[in-house]
Order: C-alpha cells, then sequence, then structure tokens
C-alpha cells in the first residue's frame, strides 16, 4: 500500500476526550472515529488490526474444536422470557419495538440464542460434546462508555458454547478453552492472568477472567508475586489429552478478582500479594443446566432418560483487545505492533521522493516485498524524513526500512525495528529483501 493513497487520517495533536494511551493513539493513528457515544467505525488501518486479532482468536478456536457460526445481532425478546433474563438484564439491554409490536432486543450475548439452535437440532448423548462460537457485535448500553474501544457500547466479542452430557464433560469444554486462550494471548504478544470471578449476569458458580496487566485497566488484580516468574505456556496442546494439569499449574497461584479475593479461604500472605490494575480481554463460564433447564434444552443420556444439557460460555473482547494490546505495547512515539497482528509487517520510508535513484530502490523494495508475500506499507510522499519516521513510529510499524541518497551512494539502506532502541543495521538492498522474506 502507497501511503499517499491509503486513508489514514493521523492527527498531531492529542484529543482532549481521550484520557488513557490506547484511545489516544487509535484516534491519533487513524484507526477509529467515534460515531457516537461507545460507538465506533473502524478505519482501515484498525479495521486490518481487528481482522488479524479475529483471526488469530479464529485459529484457536477451530484448534480447541469448536465450529464457527453466525447468529443474528437482534433477538426475539421471548427467548429471554424463557430464560428468565429479559428483566434481569436491565437498562444495558437495547430493547427494540418492530412493525409488528413485537419485542426485539440487540442481542448483549447469545446464550439464549444458541440454546434455542440446539433444543431444535440436538436430541441424543450421542452428538455430544458440540462446541460453537462466532465472532460478532454485541451491544451493551453501558452507563459509562469509555476509553474508546475498551468499553464500547457496540462491541466485537467472540463467544463460544459448549455442550456436554455430564458435568466432567463440561469441565473438559471448560479447560479446552481455558488452555485455547493462553495460547491465544501468548500469540497476541500479551501475558493474561487467569482469575477466579464473579459470573454476574451470565450466571454459573465457575468462571476464570483473563486480565492483561495495564495501570489503566478498570480490574482490580490480585495475585501471588511469584506469578511473574512462571511461564508454563506449552504451546504445542493437544486438546484431547487431559488439559487439568495445565489449568491447574495456571490458578494454583490464588490469583483472584477482588470480590473472590475477599472471600477466598487462604488469601496470598501480605508479603507475598501482588496488588495492580488490569484490563479483562476475557472471561469463560461454566453454568451447568441454568439455561438448558429454563428452556428445555435436553437430551436423551445412555440410559435412555431426558436430561438437560450441560453449557458454559467463554468470551473474548475482540475489539478491546485491540486497545489492550496498545497498552501493554506503546513508547513516547507511539504504537509497537507484535508481528502477529501488525497491520503491515514492514514501512518503507522514501527519504527523498522524486530522487531518481531513491524512487528506483524503493520502487524494487516494494515490489519485491510485495511479490514475496510482506505485507508493507510505503511512504512515498513529498514530505521530510522526520515526518516520515514520527508518522512510522506512530502506526507501529514492526520494521522500518529507510531509503536515503547517502546510503544508496555506497549501495545501501537502513532497517529498523521499532522499539528497539534507535539501533539500526545498513544492508544491501538484496539483503534487506532476502531479511524481511
Ligand atoms: C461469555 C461469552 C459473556 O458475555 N457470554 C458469551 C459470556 N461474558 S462477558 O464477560 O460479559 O464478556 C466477554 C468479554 O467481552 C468483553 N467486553 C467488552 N468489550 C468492550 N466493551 C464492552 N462494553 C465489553 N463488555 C465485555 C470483555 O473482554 C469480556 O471479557
Amino acid at each position: 500500500m502507497r501511503l499517499s493513497r491509503y486513508f489514514l487520517p493521523t492527527l498531531k495533536e492529542n484529543p482532549a476526550e481521550a484520557q488513557i494511551v490506547s484511545h489516544r493513539l487509535m484516534l491519533r493513528a487513524g484507526m477509529v472515529r467515534q460515531s457516537a457515544a461507545g460507538i465506533y467505525s473502524w478505519l482501515p488501518m484498525g479495521y486490518k488490526v481487528l481482522r488479524n486479532i479475529e483471526q488469530v482468536v479464529r485459529e484457536e478456536m477451530d484448534a480447541a474444536g469448536s465450529q464457527e457460526v453466525l447468529m443474528p445481532t437482534i433477538q426475539p425478546a421471548e427467548l429471554w422470557q424463557e430464560s428468565g433474563r429479559y428483566d434481569d438484564y436491565g437498562k444495558e439491554m437495547l430493547r427494540i419495538t418492530d412493525r409488528h409490536d413485537r419485542s426485539l432486543l440487540y442481542g448483549p450475548t447469545h446464550e439464549e440464542v444458541v440454546t434455542d439452535i440446539f433444543r431444535n437440532a440436538v436430541k441424543s448423548y450421542r452428538d455430544l460434546p458440540i462446541n460453537l462460537y462466532q465472532i460478532h457485535w454485541k451491544f451493551r448500553d453501558e452507563v459509562r462508555p469509555r476509553f474508546g474501544v475498551m468499553r464500547g457500547r457496540e462491541f466485537f466479542m467472540k463467544d463460544n458454547y459448549s455442550f456436554d452430557i455430564d458435568a466432567a464433560g463440561a469441565v473438559r469444554s471448560y479447560n479446552k478453552m481455558f488452555v485455547a486462550y493462553l495460547r491465544c494471548f501468548a500469540r497476541l504478544g500479551l501475558t493474561p492472568i487467569p482469575m477466579r470471578a464473579d459470573t454476574g449476569a451470565i450466571g454459573g458458580d465457575l468462571s476464570h477472567e483473563f486480565i492483561v496487566l495495564a495501570d489503566t485497566g478498570e480490574s482490580a488484580v490480585y495475585c501471588d508475586k511469584s506469578w511473574f516468574k512462571t511461564n508454563p505456556l506449552d504451546l504445542d496442546v493437544d486438546f484431547e489429552s487431559d488439559l487439568q494439569p495445565i489449568v491447574d499449574e495456571w490458578t494454583t497461584l490464588y490469583a483472584a478478582t477482588d470480590e473472590m479475593h475477599d472471600a477466598a479461604d487462604c488469601p496470598v500472605a501480605a508479603d507475598q500479594l501482588y496488588e495492580g490494575r488490569g484490563i479483562e480481554v476475557g472471561h469463560i463460564f461454566y453454568f451447568g443446566t441454568k439455561y438448558s433447564t429454563a428452556m428445555g434444552a435436553t437430551v436423551t443420556d445412555s440410559s435412555g432418560a431426558d436430561v438437560p444439557v450441560e453449557m458454559g460460555s467463554h468470551g473474548i473482547g475482540v475489539s478491546r483487545l485491540v486497545g489492550a494490546i496498545i497498552e501493554a505495547s506503546h513508547d513516547e512515539s507511539g504504537i509497537i505492533w507484535p508481528e502477529s497482528i501488525a497491520p503491515f509487517k514492514v514501512g518503507l520510508i522514501n527519504l527523498r521522493a522524486g530522487d531518481d535513484a531513491c524512487d528506483a530502490a524503493c520502487d524494487k523494495l516494494y515490489a519485491d516485498l510485495q511479490k514475496a508475500g510482506v505485507e508493507i506499507i510505503y511512504d512515498d510522499r513529498d514530505e521530510r524524513a522526520g515526518v516520515k519516521f514520527a508518522n512510522m513510529d506512530l502506526i507501529g510499524v514492526p520494521w522500518q526500512l529507510a531509503v536515503g541518497p547517502r546510503g544508496l551512494k555506497n549501495g545501501v539502506v537502513e532497517l529498523k525495528r521499532r522499539g528497539s532502541d534507535g539501533d539500526k543495521e545498513e544492508l544491501s538492498i538484496e539483503s534487506a529483501i532476502a531479511r524481511l522474506s
């Protein structure tokens, strides 16, 4: 992509409405624009990052054996009346009346819709377990939408739903999601802390939030200091094996949310306690038969008896992750994207656009790297070098490749890794192509 033609409305000044760094940088880097309170449009570069994160999440859900579906954003009120949540959900639910006076709502979550699909289609324990997920928009009329996409009203969520014949199966499904989340967040360059959590409006009595440490986060974190020394994640997991030991290893350090920590039988000893703040990027729930009993989602078990199906649900805040990753990875000049989700891997900077030698070298680098399948943004604009470097720093492209007349005289271009304290390497055009391909 040539920057001269790319729709990237960057801002020089810090927008006054943005209180935290990720919100500031997302606006300044031209990633999103607010349409109404807590409702955002995603511009080309922001959308590219959102899609890249979505893809990592999708790959991990698929690896864990879940199947992707797409459910409607608009749901009938009847399903929520059946589950008993229509009144409970309160003002966070956006309620809609259609022209026939039927009550609808914009889904804040999809337990009811998926349970309805299940009860109409599955009748026998032989068809279980089933795991279904979608990556889709939700709407929650938050009292105080804030921090940009971090607490939006309309937001993008991955939501997975598991169906099992018994509690043991449901725990296996829970563990698969637990481990899939660890892998997912590790691929996104994050270290998540799984914390025992309150189940709130979703229900049930087993749940874990996955928290990323950030001073601006809205969640309190209590955990054992030794947690930070451990990194037991083996990315080569066989999802069919017993995952309980991995889950145990990640949950024995008493990490907990504040309510859970206060209620714990053996809270972390004062001298070992880390107290901080973080962002909740995922939340998994096991709620047994709460929805299946209320909505009559039963299957026959091996003895021929009808039993309500055991369920869980598992969410990842995909749009929130964009903000969380920026909170975890930035410096005073801008964003530092992990390579796994960067909108472009290479930023090519023509230090003297209009100079024949510079233009020719850049054209070759641009064409050859594109041919090699490298996502590249080429700053071909007639701008000062300082402006171009500042722009590349702001938008966070992992590799910056600068081409100038002085270097070219010696047959070299300059390669810099974003976030590497300015270490630059000079290399020939051919070796730059080989290195980045
Ligand atoms: C799990 C999947 C659920 O809704 N039902 C389906 C369950 N869980 S949750 O914890 O309420 O939400 C899952 C994740 O969504 C993100 N999230 C938000 N992101 C941006 N803005 C919001 N207002 C918002 N609310 C929730 C969080 O990452 C949360 O963990």
